[in-house]
C-alpha cells in the first residue's frame, strides 16, 4: 500500500533499507531528514547519516503544485527509474547515481549531490559556469543519438518505445500545458497582470502563431524517434563550477529529439531576457553575453557529438551503413546527416519559442522570472521573451543560424 513519507516517518519506513544503510550509516537514531522538493510534482528528502547523505525522491499521488484535485499516476517513478538507467548507460556520468527503487512505494533513493545547485538559480544568481554547455550538449547528443533507431537494434528500440509509451498522462501535462493552454484562456492560465494583458490578447488572436503551436505539438506528438528527457529545462540541471547532472527525468518518453534541444535552449533565453530583471546587485551585461555564448556552445557541441556518433556509431536501420559503402556513397551519409541536423534546427527553434510562452502564460511559470519583485520590470522583462518566442515559432524555417536568433534576441533586449 503506497504511503507518502514525512520527516517523522522517513527513518523508520525506511531504517531497514539495506541501499540507504550502506551509503548513510545504520544507526537511524543518527539521520537527519529533511524535505527540500521545491518542483511542482514529487516529494525530495535529503537524508544525512553518520557516514554520508543520500536523495530519496518520491511520487505523490497527485500533483503536488495544484493538490489532491489532479490526481497524477504513482507510475511516472517508474518512467524516471528506467530513464535514468538508460541516459547513466548512453552517457555516462551526466546523472546521479542510484542506489534502490521501490515501485510500490514509487520512491528512487539516488546520489545526493553537494555542492551542487540547480541551474536555474545559479543562472539568477549570475554565476557563469564554464561547462554547462559543453555538458550539456554531449548529454543531449549522446542519449537522443543512441536511444533511437540511428544506433539501437530495432527490436531493442521497439521494446523501450512499448515500455515508454504508458506515461500518456505525462505527456499529456505536455500537450496541454506547453503547446495548447497559453494560446486559450485555459482555466489555470495565469500571467503578469494587467502589464501583459494586451500582448496575451495579440497573441491568443494570432492564427499563424496557433498553428504552428499545432504543428509543433503534431511533431511533439507523432515522432516517437528517441528516448526524451522530456522537461530538461535549467530546473532539472544541477551545477558546480566543474561539474553538470541532468536530474527528473519522470517526462521520459519517445519523441523528436529537437525537444529536449529546444526546451533546453529556450531556458537560457528565457535567463537572458530576465538578467535585467536580477540587476540590484551590479550590471548583467557579461551575464547576457555569457548566456548566448552559451547557446552558441551547446548547440555546436551537440551538433559535433552528434554528428560524431553519426559516423562512429550508426549500428541501427536508419541510414544503414551498408547503403553508404563506397567513396561516393559516404557523401549520401554525410547528406542525410544534414537533412537530419536540419529538420531538427528548425523544429527546436519552434519548440523553444512555445516553451517560452508556457513559462510566462500558462500554470507552470520559472524563478527566472517570478523571482523579479517589481512587476513592471518583471512584466517588460516577459513582454520581450514572449515577442522573441512568437518570431521563433513562426518564422523557424526562415532562420538559419544560432547567430541571427541571438542577433534578434539581442534587438529585442535592448528595446
Ligand atoms: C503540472 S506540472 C507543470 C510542469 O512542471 C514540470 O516540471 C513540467 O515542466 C511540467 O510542465
Ligand atoms: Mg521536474
Amino acid at each position: 500500500q503506497f504511503e507518502a513519507l514525512s520527516v517523522e516517518t522517513l527513518p523508520t519506513r525506511l531504517g531497514d533499507n539495506e541501499a540507504l544503510r550502506a551509503k548513510i550509516g545504520k544507526d537511524t537514531s543518527a539521520w537527519k531528514v529533511r524535505e527540500v522538493g521545491d518542483g511542482n510534482l514529487n516529494l525530495v528528502f535529503i537524508v544525512e547519516g553518520a557516514s554520508g547523505a543520500a536523495v530519496v525522491k518520491q511520487a505523490l499521488p497527485y500533483v503536488r503544485l495544484v493538490g489532491d484535485s489532479w490526481p497524477l499516476p504513482l507510475k511516472r517513478s517508474f518512467f524516471e527509474y528506467h530513464a535514468l538507467t538508460r541516459q547513466e548507460a548512453r552517457a555516462p556520468g551526466s546523472v546521479p547515481a542510484i542506489y534502490h527503487f521501490d515501485e510500490g512505494q514509487a520512491l528512487i533513493i539516488m546520489e545526493y549531490l553537494s555542492p551542487h545547485i540547480i541551474l536555474r538559480r545559479a543562472l539568477i544568481e549570475g554565476r557563469q559556469l564554464p561547462n554547462i554547455a559543453r555538458d550539456i550538449g554531449l548529454f543531449m547528443a549522446r542519449t537522443l543519438f543512441r536511444g533511437s533507431d540511428l544506433h539501437m537494434a530495432a527490436k531493442d528500440r521497439k521494446a523501450d518505445l512499448a515500455l515508454f509509451a504508458d506515461n500518456v498522462e505525462l505527456c499529456d501535462i505536455t500537450e496541454n500545458l506547453v503547446f495548447s493552454d497559453p494560446y486559450f484562456d485555459a482555466r489555470m492560465n495565469r500571467h503578469t497582470s494587467p502589464q501583459l494583458d494586451g500582448i496575451v490578447a495579440e497573441l491568443r488572436a494570432d492564427r499563424d502563431l496557433k498553428v504552428e503551436a499545432q504543428r509543433l505539438k503534431h511533431i511533439f506528438a507523432a515522432n516517437a524517434e528517441t528516448l526524451l528527457h522530456g522537461d530538461l529545462h535549467s530546473g532539472s540541471i544541477m551545477v558546480t563550477d566543474s561539474q553538470t547532472r541532468m536530474i527528473d527525468p519522470e517526462f521520459a518518453f519517445y519523441g523528436p529529439m529537437a525537444f529536449d534541444v529546444g526546451m533546453l535552449l529556450a531556458n537560457f533565453w528565457m535567463s537572458f531576457f530576465s538578467q535585467r530583471g536580477h540587476e540590484q546587485i551590479g550590471k548583467r551585461d557579461a551575464m547576457r553575453a555569457y548566456l548566448l555564448e552559451v547557446t552558441v556552445e551547446t548547440w555546436s557541441v551537440f551538433r559535433a557529438e552528434f554528428s560524431h556518433l553519426w559516423r562512429t556509431e550508426r549500428t541501427g536501420m536508419l541510414y544503414q551503413k551498408s547503403l553508404f559503402e563506397n567513396q561516393d556513397d559516404r557523401l549520401g551519409a554525410e547528406q542525410a546527416l544534414d537533412h537530419v541536423l536540419h529538420q531538427m534546427w528548425t523544429d527546436l527553434l519552434g519548440f523553444a519559442g512555445i516553451e517560452i510562452h508556457r513559462r510566462i502564460l500558462g500554470l507552470a511559470h520559472n524563478a527566472d522570472f517570478e523571482t523579479i519583485a517589481d512587476e513592471d520590470l518583471r512584466a517588460s522583462c516577459e513582454a520581450k521573451a514572449l515577442k522573441f518566442g512568437r518570431h521563433l515559432a513562426v518564422n523557424r524555417r526562415q532562420i538559419h543560424s544560432i547567430d541571427e536568433v541571438n542577433h534578434l534576441a539581442a534587438l529585442i533586449e535592448q528595446e
